[in-house]
């Protein structure tokens, strides 16, 4: 059956200058882009969560959408459906990547026993679908916050019965991701926090966090899964305050248990500005690091405390998010992931089309100015300027270590104040927006 009759397959790319809302303006999936293809530096993906789950309820409302493969027959014939229309949609959008947590693609059961097989069984089929349409896992991961058994906590559960639970569903998780051939496994901790501290002890469920990841590090090892293993930052929601706070919240706790070499960072930009930052510094504290590995694209608003997960629109914010990959040489395994929804007011499927067309679009663009403005040097010559004074004298003495401060103090004493040169920042953002044409 075709769910999205009215949709051509695929969508096309027309250029700048189309009014058609069922094209792509910018994305133009095999235009080269310096060595590689727009679809290569991009690798776009579609969130199963949000676009084939999403109903559109909230705390105040009834599900306002109704999609023809949600509704019918037991939970396992709505999963079979849901999977088919997922295939289709990625076909029809021209994505070859999507993302799921088990319990997305298949429904709990009665049993934890039921729940496995019914993740096995469908997982099973989305392995055919793949294989006959191309299109590939970027990541698989487990939902460790909706059961109300993970209310206090997963991994950092008091309940030592429950982190056992969340341990063996995060085993069948990797291994459903390693047999469909997923390039990643993403590890979000939403309960993994506290409501209050007055019954929680932090050093005793970090410890147990880091226990989880070795668990998992070694499993990986194991069963030879290659795929990269990441972890997802968010400060807060439903935790009052989660562990995985933002980027280098999650850095330190991996250097303190020694997980730096196993994990990288999947970054969402609503979570990057929940957390009291831009999306571009939680990018540039992972790439600097040599942490970062994916991309949850979406956006927050800014006049809303909560995760909105809109679709990114915004080509300033993609464009800065673009220079910062290219600059580590892309995201290699990682991709784009569209981590968003729809508004509960837009209620076709053809306004999933749309909100895809959007986002990718927006970092197609983001791309191509990026791209242009790393091509023509001029930021990189501004940086390496700043920095110069490193490059001999006291600066390479100071970063060679040749130097302490009574060395320091000795030259300084009778030596003239610095002068000052200034940071230019508002040449530099003028720049930027003399390329976003
Ligand atoms: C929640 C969120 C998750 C993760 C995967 O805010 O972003 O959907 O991406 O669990
Ligand atoms: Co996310």
């Amino acid at each position: 059956m075709a769910y999205f009759p009215d949709v051509p397959s695929p969508i096309p790319f027309e250029g700048r200058d189309s009014k058609n809302p069922l094209a792509f303006k910018w994305y133009d999936k095999g235009r080269k882009v310096g060595t590689k293809t727009m679809a290569d530096h991009l690798r776009c993906s579609v969130a199963y969560w949000h676009t084939m789950k999403g109903s559109g309820a909230d705390m105040f409302g009834a599900p306002s959408m109704q999609r023809a493969w949600s509704n019918g027959g037991s939970p396992m014939d709505i999963a079979r459906k849901t999977l088919d229309a997922t295939f289709e949609f990625l076909q029809k959008l021209g994505v070859t990547y999507y993302c799921f947590h088990d319990r997305d693609i298949a429904p709990a059961g009665a049993t934890f026993a039921e729940s496995c097989r019914n993740l096995e069984a469908i997982a099973g089929e989305a392995k055919l679908l793949q294989k006959e349409t191309g299109i590939r896992l970027l990541w698989g991961t487990a939902n460790l916050f909706g059961d109300p058994i993970y209310g206090q906590g997963a991994a950092t559960s008091p309940n030592a019965a429950v982190m056992a639970r969340a341990a063996a569903q995060v085993k069948l998780a990797i291994d459903v991701t390693q047999m469909l051939g997923g390039e990643n496994y993403v590890f979000w901790g939403g309960r993994e926090g506290y409501e209050t501290l007055l019954n929680t002890d932090i050093r005793h469920e970090q410890d147990q966090m880091a226990r989880f990841f070795r668990m998992a590090v070694d499993y990986k090892k194991q069963i030879g899964f290659t795929g990269q293993f990441l972890i997802e930052p968010k400060p807060a929601e439903p935790s009052k305050h989660q562990y995985d706070f933002d980027a280098a919240t999650t850095l330190g706790f991996l250097r303190a248990y020694g997980l730096t070499d196993h994990f990288k960072l999947n970054i969402e930009a609503n979570h990057a500005t929940l957390a009291g930052h831009t999306f571009e510094h939680e990018l540039a504290v992972a790439s600097a690091a040599g942490a970062l590995g994916s991309v949850d694209a979406n956006r927050g608003d800014l006049l809303l405390g909560w995760d909105t997960d809109q679709f990114p629109t915004d080509v300033y914010s993609a464009t800065f998010a673009m220079m910062i990959i290219l600059q580590q040489g892309g995201l290699g395994t990682g991709g784009l992931n569209f981590d968003a929804k729809v508004r509960r007011s837009s209620t076709d499927t053809l306004d999933l089309f749309h909100a895809h067309i959007g986002g990718m679009d927006t970092f197609a663009r983001g791309l191509l100015i990026a791209h242009e403005i790393i091509s023509d040097g001029v930021l990189a010559q501004h940086l390496a300027n700043r920095y110069a004074s490193f490059a001999s004298g006291i600066g390479k003495d100071i970063m060679d270590g040749t130097v302490g401060l009574a060395d320091i103090y000795q030259r300084e004493r009778e030596s003239q104040d610095p002068v000052l040169t200034s940071g230019r920042q508002e040449m530099l953002e003028n720049l930027i927006n003399s390329y976003i044409r």
